[in-house]
């Protein structure tokens, strides 16, 4: 799809062929630190986690791959997860190393001050390469919890530095076809000073690294306020936007679903991929749900966020960009920005339920899910479900 894409035909195969992924923990039981609450139903190893991305697939049919958080879905044998996904129609998509959860990593990961918790770190970092081989995803999708709650625990610069000398020696390891994605995140779990805090220094790192290194944009990851759109814009202009994890916000990193707090946010962002022609898949920009449903049942949040991406995406395809650029250059500041609110205005729900219909999936998945008796299958067949990972 490029900028100039027009007419309902190609907004409709633009749709059709837009891929979201859905992330493994969003099928667990999750909470906050205050309490976990679990629901019924819930997967109790990797296999069910992968039924239930299979599911939303097939109601839906653009999230297609599930991305993996390692050691939470730790099996035996990643091939034989990898054919089963394979099997239900699926594929595995971005692998998430963990190194936050171990006493270990009290004072960071490949950060730490303590050599030997570093090597520790890039051991499970190179292994979760070995994952990607088995499993035959591309993406290594990088996020430290590293930082300090305060100031004078220990040298920010030389952080710097042993994240770099963990990072290269990571990338090394690439083979080809395969990429890293390094998240940023303001604060959280650290208070005071985070080691990749924000896109700018993820960027630095990557630009450092190479081509198969790119920035992550987390839309939960910023300060209140920031213009995260006008990140993207840059980042596409650099080639350094690896790809999204996707997910609404209040206040922090909430995790809520996607277009749930701010739709015209994720509207500016879809918008901004649109003109850049980077909703192709060939710009390689990976759209990426990172969610927890707390309290409301995991597969219909996750089937309700991958419609509510498609109708920001629809909206942003319907910008007139012809007439857009137009008044850009008359500097028409008004009929500018009126284009932009025509499309994000526009009801795109009777359009999306056409281009399933084109797909041979229900025009409504939501009701479609409803009739398909899983919740009430899984709460029978599912007992004691697996946490996503915390307070487990
Ligand atoms: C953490 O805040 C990041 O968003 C990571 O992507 C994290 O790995 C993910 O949320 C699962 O814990
Ligand atoms: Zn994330
Ligand atoms: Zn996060
Ligand atoms: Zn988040």
């Amino acid at each position: 799809m490029t900028a100039n894409a027009s007419g309902k035909a190609a907004v409709k195969a633009a749709l059709r062929a837009q891929r979201i992924e859905t992330p493994s923990w969003a099928y667990g039981n999750s909470g906050t630190r205050f309490k976990v609450f679990a629901q019924e139903g819930v997967p109790r190893n990797p296999y069910e986690k992968i039924d239930d991305a299979a599911l939303v697939h097939q109601l839906t049919g653009v999230a297609p791959s599930i991305a993996l958080h390692i050691p939470w879905d730790k099996v035996d044998d990643y091939a034989d997860l990898a054919a089963y996904a394979r099997d239900k129609g699926i594929s595995i998509g971005a692998i998430n190393p963990n190194v936050f959860q171990e006493d270990d990593y009290k004072l960071g990961s490949v950060c730490n001050p303590d050599p030997a918790v570093r090597a520790k770190a890039l051991d499970h970092l190179l292994e979760c390469v070995d994952i990607m081989d088995a499993t035959g995803s591309t993406i290594l999708s990088l996020w430290f919890a590293d930082g300090l709650n305060y100031p004078g625990q220990d040298s920010l610069r030389a952080r710097q530095d042993r994240l770099a000398e963990a990072l290269a020696a990571t990338y090394q390891r690439l083979g080809d076809g395969q990429r890293m994605l390094l998240e940023y995140k303001l604060f959280e779990p650290a208070f005071y000073a985070t080691d990749i805090p924000d896109w700018g220094t993820s960027y630095a790192h990557c630009v450092e690294l190479g081509d198969k290194a790119q920035v992550l944009v987390d839309t939960g990851h910023h300060a209140p306020g920031t213009n995260i759109e006008f990140i993207v814009a840059f980042l596409l202009r650099q080639g350094k936007l690896g790809g999204f994890h996707f997910n609404s916000r209040f206040y922090a990193d909430d995790d809520l679903m996607v277009g749930a707090a701010d739709p015209f946010q994720l509207f500016r962002i879809m918008h901004e991929i649109v003109q850049a022609g980077a909703l192709d898949a060939s710009a390689n920009v990976a759209f990426m749900l990172d969610q927890c449903h707390n309290i409301e049942p995991k597969v219909p949040a996750m089937i309700r966020s991958v419609m509510n991406v498609q109708e920001a995406t629809a909206k942003a395809l319907l910008v007139d960009s012809d007439a857009l650029a137009k008044a850009q250059a008359n500097g028409d500041v008004l009929e500018a920005n009126a284009i932009l609110m025509d499309a994000y205005n526009t009801d795109v729900r009777p359009l999306l339920a056409e281009v399933r219909e084109e797909m041979g999936i229900d025009p409504d998945p939501l009701a479609a899910y409803r009739r398909s008796g899983h919740a009430e299958r899984v709460r029978e067949e599912r007992k004691g479900g697996q946490a996503a990972g915390w307070g487990a």
